[in-house]
């Protein structure tokens, strides 16, 4: 199939999780034979050939091509695109690249559209590439798919809409590009089945084009053979890499994640740790947690605070670490703790599991899709589900796991190999873009509200 995708983040140009899902997305469509086409804005990064120069009201727009692993990727820039600010500079910057994108995204298949043949399908993800998906669909009337990788929930000002010519599309004042980009769609998809039912309230009004493809997780970086300590067993590395950041060996617990106030949970995980250190003393010494992001200032003060208060079972690391370090910490702690309010995939206790740091986390999206949990299913346990915002349940969670980890090595052995296996098995990008490739040809199962 010829593949038109659209998305604000290519690698390398990354701000979270989105860039690594489009990229394997188009990456692995590519590995199974098909055409891929991707346009981005160039947020300054301006590699490859120039391929077409145009002018928009005015403005000169350039479109510079590369070939990325298999994928044509045609970077669109102009003065505002080449912003170095992925999301911005401010609302308004963001929303300008929005609209610029949408010219521009019109403008080079416009120009590429002999050369390179109609695309069979568009692809677009998230809300800042829905106005450049309506243009192209307006013009081109291309089959399309909308995939929301995490709602937004806000709304833009209907003018940005009329400026993109899509005025037919913006009746009112303020208009949810969301609600637009599932309208105009053929079909709705997002990461998780979970995350589908608890947004219901979204998807239902797009019933009959909603459902879900799971993302995939890329186990050949996340995998144990590429650990510098892969020769010493894992409670040596354990020990090594916690006297390395100043704490003494103990069973180590650890949180990677953004900083913040509205999805991560690094609040609920804070209070847990309070809680263990006040109600069960003597577990709680011998207990360490690695907490690791940065963020929220007040957050960010409550954590240093927790670690002035217990030096010698917390350490709090703000800066950033290297993907590698990274790698070699989850492949020497016991278990990853991902305490998030909501998660529509989420990439941390995928890439726990394909390094056997057990995770604890929230029953939310696809964290819980994704986790099989101990007290469902002992045979094919992967980790420990947990109620969300809840400290109470999670230092529960915490004190169950460090007591397996005393008393039940072979249990946490085997969950430790059944989440390597699932996660290498199940959640692989292939199966992830065998499903796209159905959604493309809308020959796929469907979220039915009275079926749910
Ligand atoms: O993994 C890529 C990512 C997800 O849960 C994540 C999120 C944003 O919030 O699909 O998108």
């Amino acid at each position: 199939m010829k593949i038109l995708i659209l998305g604000f983040e290519y690698l390398p140009v990354k701000v979270g999780g989105l860039a690594e899902a489009i990229t394997s997305i188009a990456e692995t469509l590519a590995n199974m034979g098909n055409e891929v086409m991707v346009f981005t804005p160039s947020h300054g990064h301006k590699e490859g050939r120039k391929v077409a120069s145009f002018e928009v009201l005015g403005e000169r727009v350039e479109v510079y091509e590369r070939w990325q692993n298999g994928v044509r990727v045609f970077a669109i820039s102009d003065p505002v695109l080449d912003n170095k600010d992925v999301y911005g500079p401010g609302w308004e910057g963001l929303l300008n690249k929005v609209l610029r994108f949408a010219r521009g995204g019109v403008g080079t298949l416009n120009l590429l559209l002999e050369r390179e043949g109609k695309p069979d399908v568009l692809h677009f993800h998230d809300w800042h590439t829905v106005l450049t998906g309506a243009l192209i669909k307006k013009y081109f009337q291309i089959p399309s798919v909308f995939t929301i990788h995490r709602l937004n929930k806000s709304k833009i000002p209907g003018h940005y809409f009329h400026e993109a010519n899509l005025g037919e599309l913006a009746p009112f004042p303020d208009i949810d590009p969301e609600y637009v980009g599932a309208y105009i769609a053929d079909v709705v998809t997002t990461v998780s089945r979970s995350y589908l039912w608890e947004e219901w309230d979204f998807y239902k009004n797009f019933e009959g084009k909603a459902t879900y493809v799971y993302n995939g997780i890329d186990c050949s970086f996340w995998n144990e053979e590429f650990l510098e300590s892969r020769d010493l067993p894992r409670h040596e590395r354990r020990r090594k890499i916690l006297e390395s950041l100043g704490l003494r060996d103990g069973i180590a617990f650890m949180f990677i994640g953004r900083f913040d106030k509205g999805q991560k949970g690094v609040d609920t995980l804070l209070r847990s740790i309070d809680l263990l250190a006040n109600s069960h003393p003597e577990e709680f010494s011998n207990m360490r947690f690695l907490i690791i992001g940065k963020g929220d200032p007040e957050l960010e003060k409550w954590a240093r605070e927790l670690e002035g208060k217990y030096p010698d079972k917390v350490k709090v690391i703000t800066e950033m670490l290297k993907r590698e370090f990274t790698r070699e910490l989850y492949g020497s702690v016991d278990f990853t703790l991902v305490p998030s309010y909501f998660e529509p995939f989420g990439l941390v206790q995928m890439e726990a599991m394909c390094l056997g740091a057990i995770p604890i986390g929230s029953a939310v999206g696809g964290i819980r899709d994704t986790i099989v949990s101990l007290d469902r299913d002992k045979e094919n346990a992967t980790g420990f589900l947990v109620p969300p915002k809840d400290a109470e349940a999670l230092a529960n969670a915490i004190l169950k796991a460090a007591e397996l980890r005393k008393r039940d090595v072979d249990l946490l052995k085997k969950m430790r190999q059944n989440g390597k296996k699932r996660a290498k098995e199940v959640f692989t990008w292939e199966n992830a873009c065998r499903r796209y490739l159905r959604a493309y040809k809308n020959d796929i199962d469907k979220a039915v509200g009275f079926l749910r």
